[in-house]
Parts: structure tokens; sequence; C-alpha cells
């Protein structure tokens, strides 16, 4: 094979090159750049989580916990469930009023809008545990929950039980 470029068609051929190279390096940089923050994206954030035994026995338990939507790009997300390997069901709870008397409520979602935060609190929205199992509390162990996100998927947290 013989390669033959005249002197003109040689310099066309290397400023063709220079010119690629000089228009890919500026986008692999701010590539570079954005890597990180998708990489780190954070999940939503789950703080503050606690969660109470029954009163009396057969009861269901209750937990709170605080959710903050830190997703990227102001995205609304929605909580629709909650799990433990150690809660036969749990259930999202609201309080209301109904006739000037405080109610339970379930409800079937969350709504947890881009850069907002929901706190689960007594008297507020909450995590209703039917069937909670016993926990070694006396060794330290902890309640473990996932909750499901529409956006971000599960996320894992562990609580202590009072
Ligand atoms: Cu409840």
């Amino acid at each position: 094979m013989r390669f033959c470029f005249s002197g003109k068609s040689s310099l066309v051929i290397l400023l063709a090159v220079f010119l690629m190279v000089a228009a890919t390096a500026p986008a692999a940089i701010a590539k570079a750049d954005m890597t990180p923050d998708l990489v780190v994206a954070p999940a939503p954030v789950l703080s503050e989580g606690w969660a109470k035994r029954p009163a009396l026995a057969g009861r269901p338990g209750v937990a709170y916990v605080t959710i903050t939507n830190t997703l990227p790009q102001a995205v609304d997300d929605v909580l629709r469930s909650v799990t433990s390997p150690k809660v036969k069901k749990i259930e999202l709870h609201t309080h209301s009023m109904d006739k000037g008397v405080m109610r339970m409520r379930r409800v079937e979602s969350v709504a947890v809008p881009a850069g907002g935060q929901v706190e689960f609190r007594p008297g507020g929205l909450h995590l209703m545990l039917f069937g909670l199992h016993d926990l070694d509390t006396d060794t330290g162990e902890q309640l473990p929950l996932v909750f499901n996100f529409d956006k971000a998927g599960p996320v894992s947290l562990t609580i202590p039980v009072q």
C-alpha cells in the first residue's frame, strides 16, 4: 500500500486533525467536571428516624422520620411504601380532624417535592407498624427500614426503637 499526499493535502489533513482535537478537548473537560455530580447524586436523605413500641401488646407500633429531597435537577419524588423484615405490614398514616376529633387516616403515598422536606412526627404523618417483631434493644438492635420512592428507588434506614 502506498500513500501519496501532495504537500497541500497533507496540510489540510493536519489542519483537520488539529481542529478535531481542539473541538473535543473542551468537551472532554466539561464532561469530567460534570461526572462527579451524577455519580454522587444523593438519594433522599432520611434523618431523625425513631420508632416506638406498641403501648399494649398486639397493638401497632409507630415510627417517625424526616425525608429531605436532595435529588439533582429539582425532581419531585413520591414515597410509595416502607417495608421491613422485622415488621409484618407498614402503612403510611396521617392525622386529620374529623368532626372535631383527631383521627388517624391511611394515605397511599406521600409527596416529597423537589428541594422539600417532609417530617413524620407525633400528631402528623407517621409509619404504622403492624406486627412489629421483638427486637433485642438491650444489645442495641435497631429497626431496619426500606423506603420505596418513585424516582430514587429503595432507600435504607435503620432506626432506634424506644
Ligand atoms: Cu397510624
